[in-house]
């Protein structure tokens, strides 16, 4: 057989997207797995495709040995095909053609998780997006789409459970202690979609009858010892099915429909036609294993996959430059899912805030720095490294902006004719777009920049009152900073919703001007332009406005509120949303502030590697806070907001929130900024927080629903907080907690209260925590994460846990739960002065590059903002990131970030 080649990493452009030279009918693949050598023979029916001049056949192919191709029935000789960097070409092709490929895998040396591999002896594969091609040579693209036939075999005794897509046709011995079983996949899919599971597991099943009538298979498949932690993951795809058949009239369209939990997996969980598999922290659940956090992202993320059905099955991407269709869209739908789950408008802004929280926290990092890409991406050199916030989250911003502008109804009709145009179809965001705008007869061709320009804009407000006129005007102007590659950016297509307050608080009826009557109290504001005026009329006397309700774009919201205006707002605002925001805005202030004093002060300070100096500094800093605990006490007591609503208002933005609100990043003066509000509030608060912790206890059997979450919620805000006097008092408080526990959620709320004080039980809670669930994989990964993310955790306390039995880089859960909650989740220690937490980080990036390139590749994003910080730290994050560069052998995933850090 010939050998295939490697070169440099090239990069891939949208620009120059041609079509298939060969469309597939229909695919049979028959797979011998066995660990060390699975044998799978691929029989592929291709026919030319009328809309390509070419005759050539483009196959790809990687890490794979292979044994025989025959083209009609004629084996190819090695002169008969070139086969180069992973790229297989036979030119000059018959019109029609049966190709055999026989191919020869190793799927136990396989860590990279991508392709067939194995996880705790069974077998599974992962093929988004280019996994496939380590299975066998294919013409592996999304917009070649076919119908599979799948026959597995193997020992029986060791996979006696055999899984593939679409339904099972047959199954039986083969007499040598080997069984079979056939699989067909009905509907057409991208070889991305493939996949198949073989090994020891059990199930859940239940059936269910579908809104017309129709009974499906439901299946939830998990190793033996987790078949008590499966009934929350059936009971979210039930309400997922059941909620897209009434939110979106789709309805599942297959007879069976499989999860499968896996404990070594790469991500959440992927979308494989009828055969989900997902990462066992998104399936398993008890409530002595999971907290409630666990229990909403399970529901999450069961609804994402199974919406995916739809959204990115049945319709899938042209080109993976088009990832954000499927993605920003199910992300969307989940969102909405998770949302009508909860149901209460005040759980709905829970959920809104906590989305928009993870698009500050992460992805305007993202869009500021050197992997900035725009939502649908102009190229890219590995595509695993564009599964981002900015698909995902960014883009899900951007599907809420069409329901936003179109109206839920108008999106409804968006989203029918877009299934109705290109069912069974590989499209772009062009045609998502066009759907919108063609059902609802509007022109959203400006709309288009937010698929096309990376970097997230700022809308800065103006107002003013005409007394004498009544009048009120907003004028809002935007502007979007330089991203690689993009100097200059047009006007974005923004929607603003506002709405104004009298001055008791209540919302004004809103008239601009030109409308004859009056019209809701939130009007939705068009912004197309770099700066337009707004002007209401009828407005009897200065109000108060509230811009951006329910964060209705992905912007930065430049405005000028005096403390008063924000507190205000904080009491009154009819749109939780921006409730919650007038604190954050008013904390941020607080903070801001403090940190700035603290950095003033740093170099003087510097040298004596002790923060004490910076308490003592901040207590003779003249500072209101008091604005701030009026506001948040109030809120507190205000027994008509439920609690997981006071949770959220009562919650700081997070250190990495403000980072990104500073000219220069420095992690320790924004966490002693933070910490010492923390106390400032817990002091002035002790009272009210000690009530709220009383009044929020959830006694008798745990539930994870939205109001006892909530309350837990609240509950251990309280506790932290009171935590923070760090006294025999709050020691006893957190150390009832922990042994009194009935649930997860308040148990580890308490070990981690423990494990950020210095009470005297601490470490034996540590200890006693890992003996109690050692067998616990989960909850191991959060005992590794909470110590790697407490504040008295450092670099050395981190390595010594890479030396724990229990540690092992080759399963992602755990890699993450000990170096990326240090990394990202701990900036204070991370970003330690003398670069040791940078030197601690170049040696994983370097250690999982060799075993998992995807997950290496993540852990080097850490440090892509390097620049932003203090300059004694920049020169050793740039040292940490060149010698990372130097290495020889770098992934081409790890490759593409540092050497974008490196030149951003
Ligand atoms: N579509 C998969 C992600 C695949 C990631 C490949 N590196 C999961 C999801 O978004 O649902
Ligand atoms: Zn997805």
């Amino acid at each position: 057989m010939r050998n295939d080649t490697v070169s440099t990493p090239a990069t891939i452009y949208r620009k120059d997207y041609t079509v298939p030279s060969y469309l597939i009918d229909t695919v049979e693949m028959g797979f011998d797995l066995d660990p060390t050598a699975t044998r799978v023979a691929t029989r592929i029916a291709m026919r030319r495709n009328p809309a390509s001049t070419s005759k050539e056949i483009v196959l790809l192919g990687e890490e794979l040995e292979l044994v025989q191709l025959r083209l009609n029935g004629k084996v190819l000789k090695p002169s008969q095909y070139t086969l180069k960097a992973g790229v297989l070409r036979i030119a000059n092709a018959p019109a029609k053609v049966i190709l055999d490929v026989e191919t020869l895998l190793q799927p136990e040396k396989n860590t990279s998780l991508s392709g067939l591999y194995v996880s705790n002896k069974n077998f599974f594969t992962q093929c988004e997006a280019e996994g496939f091609r380590k299975i066998t040579y294919f013409p592996d693209r999304p917009d070649v789409m076919a119908k599979y036939t799948v026959m597995l075999r193997a020992d029986k005794k060791k996979y006696p459970v055999l899984l593939s897509n679409g339904n099972l046709l047959e199954e039986g011995d083969l007499g040598d202690g080997r069984h079979y079983a056939k699989w067909e996949d009905p509907f057409k899919k991208p070889s991305y979609l493939f996949a198949l599971v073989a090994g020891k597991l059990v199930k859940q099943e239940q059936k269910y009858t579908l809104k017309s009538g129709r009974e499906v298979l439901l299946q939830v498949w998990v190793e033996k010892g987790n078949l008590d932690k499966t009934q929350h993951a059936m009971d979210s795809l039930i309400n997922s099915i059941r909620w897209d058949e009434e939110r979106f009239g789709l309805e599942l369209d297959l007879d069976r429909f499989m999860i499968v939990a896996v404990g070594d997996f790469n991500m959440g969980a992927m979308e494989n036609k009828g055969l989900n598999i997902f990462n066992t922290k998104f399936v398993l659940a008890k409530p002595d294993t999971a907290t409630d956090t666990d229990y909403a992202g399970i529901e999450a993320v069961v609804g994402h996959e199974y919406f995916h059905n739809w959204t990115g099955n049945r319709v899938t991407c042209r080109d993976w430059f088009q990832l954000s269709l499927k993605e920003g869209l199910t992300v969307f739908r989940d969102q909405e899912f998770s949302a009508d789950m909860v149901g209460t408008d005040s759980g709905r802004a829970v959920k809104r805030i906590d989305d928009v929280r993870v698009l500050r926290q992460v992805q305007f990092p993202e869009d500021a720095g050197p992997m900035a890409h725009s939502v649908r991406p102009d190229d890219y050199v590995e595509i695993n490294n564009f599964y981002t916030v900015t698909i995902y989250e960014k883009g899900a911003e951007v599907v809420r902006m069409y329901q936003t502008l179109l109206g839920r109804d108008g999106f409804r009709k968006g989203m029918d004719l877009y299934f109705q145009r290109h069912d069974e179809q590989a499209v772009t965001c062009d045609d998502f777009r066009a759907a919108m705008a063609d059902a609802n007869g509007r022109d959203l061709t400006q709309f288009e920049r937010w698929y096309n320009q990376a970097g997230t804009p700022r809308v800065q407000v103006k107002t003013h009152y005409d007394a004498a006129k009544k009048a009120y005007e907003i004028t809002l102007s935007q502007a979007c900073p330089a991203t690689p590659g993009q100097a200059k950016k047009l006007p974005f297509h923004i929607p603003v919703a506002v709405g104004l307050l009298d001055s008791s608080g209540n919302d004004i009826p809103l008239r601009l001007r030109g409308e004859a009557k009056d019209g809701a109290t939130t009007r939705v504001l068009e912004l197309t332009k770099a700066q337009q005026t707004f002007r209401f009329v009828d407005i009897e006397k200065q109000p108060v406005p509230s811009i951006l309700r329910n964060f209705s774009a992905p912007v930065v919201l430049d405005i000028d509120y005096t403390d008063v205006e924000l507190a205000f707002l904080l009491a009154h605002d009819s749109d939780a949303f921006n409730r919650w925001e007038a604190g954050q805005r008013l904390a941020a202030r607080s903070l801001l502030a403090m940190t700035a004093v603290v950095r003033e002060n740093y170099p003087a300070n510097m040298e004596k590697n002790d923060s004490s100096w910076i308490d003592r500094l901040l207590s003779v800093t003249p500072a209101n806070h008091a604005a701030l605990s009026d506001a948040f006490g109030a809120a507190l007591i205000d027994q008509s907001l439920d609690a997981a609503f006071r949770d959220v208002i009562l919650s700081l933005p997070s250190e990495a929130t403000l980072a990104e609100q500073c000219d220069v990043i420095d992690p320790l003066a924004i966490h002693s900024a933070r910490q010492y509000l923390r106390r400032t509030l817990a002091n002035a608060l002790k009272t009210d927080l000690l009530a709220a912790y009383k009044a929020n206890a959830t006694p008798g059997e745990y539930s994870p629903d939205a109001e006892a979450s909530g309350k837990r919620a609240l509950k251990n805000l309280a506790l932290a907080y009171l935590m923070e006097a760090d006294d025999a008092e709050s020691h006893k408080l957190a150390q009832q907690q922990y042994d009194n526990a009935n649930n997860m959620t308040d148990r580890f709320a308490a070990l981690m209260a423990l494990a950020n004080s210095s009470a005297p039980g601490k470490t034996a809670a540590l200890a006693k925590f890992y003996k109690d669930f050692e067998q616990e994989a989960l909850v191991i990964d959060k005992w590794f994460s909470l110590q790697a993310m407490a504040r008295t955790a450092d670099v050395a306390a981190v390595r010594d846990l890479l030396n724990h039995p229990a540690f092992t880089l080759k399963n992602p859960n755990r890699a993450r739960s000990l170096i990326f909650s240090f990394c990202n989740g701990n900036p204070a220690k991370f970003h330690a002065a003398d670069g040791s937490g940078y030197e601690f980080w170049a040696d994983q990036v370097i250690a999982l590059n060799g075993v998992n390139p995807q997950v290496a590749a993540r852990l080097s994003r850490t440090l892509d903002r390097w620049r932003k910080y203090a300059p004694a730290l920049q020169e050793k994050m740039r040292t940490a990131l060149e010698r990372v560069a130097a290495e020889k052998n770098l992934s081409k995933d790890v490759l593409e970030v540092i050497t974008k850090a490196l030149a951003n």
